[in-house]
């Protein structure tokens, strides 16, 4: 197995959603020993710690189609400039939400890195509304939809260039809760989606190989997962801020890493929505960190 150089970054926000408490998802990963996990596989890892966030902006404007635009916009700049920065060193940059708007951040930062990256979106829900289209004003809903160069500016020109992936090199799995808008996305940009009714139907290894060959044959250079913890079912990660039930098991999301791991690609990864105060005892955040056993290379024997 490659030995890595791993270089964590957490990013302690909450701004992309109204629920307290996600933005303690760093210390809930860090407190279930991932550093310690990653460095018994034999790799190398570096915590530099968390990208610094302010309060929240007096007299900012508000928009209730973009909650705390301007709050997102600095999280998203400083973190793409970490990611960019370790990028540059060699390293393999794994972030630790915060909520999913961190997204925005981590491709601003890996997308100029590479000339056509590869993105895998594990999540129960798309992101792939726009100010336009969202029910909710919640940015977290909203970061795929920016990656791919839609919705506002600020957030789209993140590092002046866009889009930072290619909708054709996005593959979302897990997807049970789509919003009118972006189903519409989903079939115009020809995003790849491999919704609960695939998986249950074709199993989790046909679903895995179907996207990993899928990446291949796009010739990827880098790929990108970002796992929104609400992917897997409510009963294995209830510390989530909108959970869904009828998930993604415990083991189909191990064996998702496993062939993660397995396929050589991964060059970044990033896991979020991690909630302390809505889990039972760091339960979420211990799945987090066992998840990453799995996609970092330990093996069960
Ligand atoms: B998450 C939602 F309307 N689609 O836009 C929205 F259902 O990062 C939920 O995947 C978004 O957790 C969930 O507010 C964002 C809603
Ligand atoms: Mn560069
Ligand atoms: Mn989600
Ligand atoms: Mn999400």
């Amino acid at each position: 197995m490659n030995k890595l150089n791993i270089s964590i970054i957490g990013v302690p926000t909450d701004y992309g959603q109204t629920r307290r408490g996600v933005d303690m998802g760093p210390s809930a990963i860090r407190y279930a020993g991932v550093v310690e996990r990653l460095k018994a596989i034999g790799h190398t890892v570096e915590d530099q710690g968390d990208i610094r966030v302010s309060q929240k902006h007096e007299g900012a404007v508000i928009d209730k189609q973009l909650l705390n635009l301007e709050e997102v916009v600095d999280v998203s700049t400083s973190l793409a400039n970490s990611v960019h920065d370790a990028l540059e060193q060699k390293k393999f940059p794994l972030v630790f939400g915060g909520d999913h708007s961190i997204a925005i951040g981590t491709l601003a930062g890996l997308g100029s890195h590479y000339q056509n990256l590869g993105v895998i979106w594990f999540d129960a829900h798309a992101d792939l509304n726009t100010p336009e289209t969202t029910p909710s004003g919640n940015i977290h809903g909203m970061p795929l939809a920016v990656s791919v160069g839609l919705g506002h500016e600020r957030l789209v020109q993140i590092r002046n260039y866009a889009p930072k992936v290619k909708p054709e090199n996005v593959i979302i799995i897990g997807a049970r809760s789509v919003d009118p808008g972006e189903r519409e996305l989903i079939r115009e940009q020809g995003i790849k989606v491999y919704t609960m009714h695939e998986i249950d139907k074709l199993g989790m290894t046909t679903v895995m190989e179907d996207a990993i060959n899928y990446l291949k044959e796009r010739n990827v250079d880098g790929l990108h997962l970002s796992l929104d913890l609400d992917g897997l079912d409510p009963l294995y990660t209830p510390g989530v801020g909108t959970p869904v039930p009828g998930g993604i098991s415990y083991r189909e999301s191990h064996l998702a890493m496993e062939m993660l791991q397995d396929s050589g690609l991964l060059t970044s990864a990033e896991f979020v929505e991690v909630n302390p105060i809505l889990d039972e005892k760091n339960k979420t955040a211990n799945v987090a960190v066992a998840l990453m056993g799995s996609l970092f290379g330990e093996t069960l024997v």
